[in-house]
Parts: C-alpha cells; sequence; structure tokens
C-alpha cells in the first residue's frame, strides 16, 4: 500500500529517478528524441512503476512537485549528456491533467527553463488526448503560450480517447503519438491497421508530426514503413533505462 506521506518523502528525499526510453528513426535507426519516464526506488518495495503511484500524486496535489522535479531533473540531465557529446535531441516529460491546469503552469516551466538556461527547443511536453479535453479553451491557451515559447507539444496515448477533429484542430499541438495500443495489432489485425492509417491521413492533413509507440517487433516496423511513418518508440528499440544506462543502447552512432 502506497501512502501519501511515503510519496510525499520521496520527493523530497530524492528517492524518485528517471528512466529514459529513446525514439528513433526507423529509416536510419537515429536518435530522434526521449522520453522521460519516472520511477520510485522505494527502499522496502524495489522499483516501484509509475502506474501504482501517479494516480495517488494526482489525487493528492503531489502530481505538481513530483512533475516539477521530473522537469528540472529531465533537462539537468540532458544538458549533461551533451557536455559528455552526446546530440542534442528534445527530452519529453509527461504533463498531467492536475498539473497542466495548475495557474501558474507557464511561468513555473519556463522560469525552471531559463534558470536552467535550457533550450526551450529541446523540451517536449506529452499530454494525453484525455486531459485535453477538459477545459478546452483554457488548455489552449496554456499550451499556445508554451509553444509559443519554443517548447513541443504532443498528444499521448493518442486515439484513447475522443477528441473530435474540430478540436484537434484548434489544439497548439505539433505531434501525435499513436497509442500501443493500436501498434500492437497492426501487422495482424485489419482493424488496428485501419486506425493507424486513419490517423496518419488525419495528422498529414493538420500537418502534425507523428510517432508510433509500443513498436516491439521488426514486423510492425516494416509495415510503417510502408505507410511512411518514420518515427518510433517502443521496447524493439529499446525499454526505459536509467541514465547511466541509456547510451549503452548504442545511439552514438552519429
Ligand atoms: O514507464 P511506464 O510504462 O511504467 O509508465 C507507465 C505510465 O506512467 C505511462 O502512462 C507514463 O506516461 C506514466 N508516467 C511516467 N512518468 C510520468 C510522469 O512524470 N508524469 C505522469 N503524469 N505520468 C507519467
Ligand atoms: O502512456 P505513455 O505513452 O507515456 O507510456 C509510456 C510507457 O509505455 C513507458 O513507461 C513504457 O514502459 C511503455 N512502453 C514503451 N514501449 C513499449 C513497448 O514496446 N511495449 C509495451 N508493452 N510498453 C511499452
Ligand atoms: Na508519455
Ligand atoms: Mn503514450
Amino acid at each position: 500500500l502506497i501512502l501519501e506521506r511515503d510519496l510525499q518523502a520521496a520527493i523530497e528525499y530524492g528517492d524518485l529517478v528517471l528512466f529514459y526510453q529513446p525514439k528513433v528513426d526507423i529509416r536510419t535507426g537515429e536518435l530522434v528524441g526521449l522520453e522521460a519516464l519516472v520511477r520510485w526506488k522505494h527502499p522496502k518495495l524495489g522499483m516501484v512503476p509509475p502506474l501504482k503511484f501517479i494516480s495517488i500524486a494526482e489525487e493528492t496535489g503531489l502530481i505538481v512537485p513530483l512533475e516539477r522535479w521530473v522537469l528540472r531533473t529531465a533537462c539537468l540531465q540532458m544538458q549533461q549528456w551533451m557536455r559528455e557529446g552526446h546530440p542534442p535531441v528534445p527530452v519529453a516529460v509527461n504533463l498531467s491533467q492536475i498539473h497542466l491546469m495548475q495557474t501558474d503552469i507557464v511561468e513555473s516551466i519556463l522560469s525552471t527553463l531559463a534558470e536552467l538556461n535550457y533550450d526551450t527547443k529541446l523540451l517536449e511536453l506529452e499530454v494525453t488526448e484525455s486531459a485535453m479535453m477538459n477545459n478546452e479553451e483554457q488548455v489552449i491557451e496554456i499550451l499556445g503560450r508554451l509553444k509559443q515559447a519554443g517548447i513541443s507539444i504532443s498528444l499521448d496515448d493518442f486515439g484513447t480517447g475522443y477528441s473530435s477533429l474540430s478540436y484537434l484542430q484548434m489544439l497548439p499541438i505539433d505531434c501525435l503519438k499513436i497509442d500501443r495500443s493500436f501498434i500492437k495489432g497492426i501487422a495482424t489485425h485489419a482493424n488496428s491497421l485501419a486506425i493507424v492509417e486513419m490517423i496518419l491521413s488525419m495528422a498529414r492533413q493538420l500537418d502534425l508530426r507523428i510517432i508510433a509507440e509500443g513498436i516491439e517487433h521488426e514486423e510492425q516496423v516494416q509495415l510503417l514503413r510502408g505507410l511512411r511513418c518514420f518515427t518510433a518508440q517502443g521496447f524493439y528499440y529499446g525499454k526505459p533505462v536509467a541514465a547511466e544506462d541509456f547510451y549503452a543502447l548504442g545511439f552514438d552512432q552519429r
């Protein structure tokens, strides 16, 4: 059982850790970005996955300090990698709806980046489709200001919510992340393939970038290539790993 006070202590005393998963150009195998994913190094329970504590964090409001820590830590890590000679690529962090709706969210993010002297072009925010469905006007305004500052915005788990085309068109977003539930069956289920094709054509109409999530097999890569979807993320290219293990995955060929 995870308790609020344990989570609070974990945030304060540095028991959280970020794992990183590559985003790859399937044509070249080149690294085009990374997603930061939080874990809790629990003294008794071991490595606790986010599914076990994000909802508690959201219910208690601890998601705000948690994700502030995630943002700062991910940016510092990217700066560290660049100092070590690794290529500058955007790092993505997930933004919960609760955090997104904080009145000072834009100032909070921009002041953190300014304080770190971090290039806004190297930050991507992943917001789920469902998080964008409420308070539509406010979401459009917030994301617009972040995008204006140079930060890119991705619509996470795309296809699992119910965004209407007209709403999508109004959202200041850069990229759709096709949910892995559709990619899972792309090589075996005609319905999944049809949905992915539809999402791709929609993204092209709206001039959005696209990334396929949850790639696990070569077959899926070949299919996506055929559909001219060239950016992917998934266990096939690399599971989320600790920062110190990331470049051991082999993403250094430049
Ligand atoms: O890494 P893993 O597959 O266990 O992540 C499970 C879920 O936790 C994913 O949906 C992922 O988006 C979410 N998650 C990971 N880190 C964060 C975070 O910092 N904030 C939020 N809101 N969700 C996160
Ligand atoms: O919801 P979000 O897209 O942020 O979730 C990211 C999570 O998805 C990561 O925590 C990661 O563990 C998981 N994930 C990433 N790639 C794959 C994959 O190829 N297969 C499966 N089953 N999960 C994946
Ligand atoms: Na995500
Ligand atoms: Mn996702």
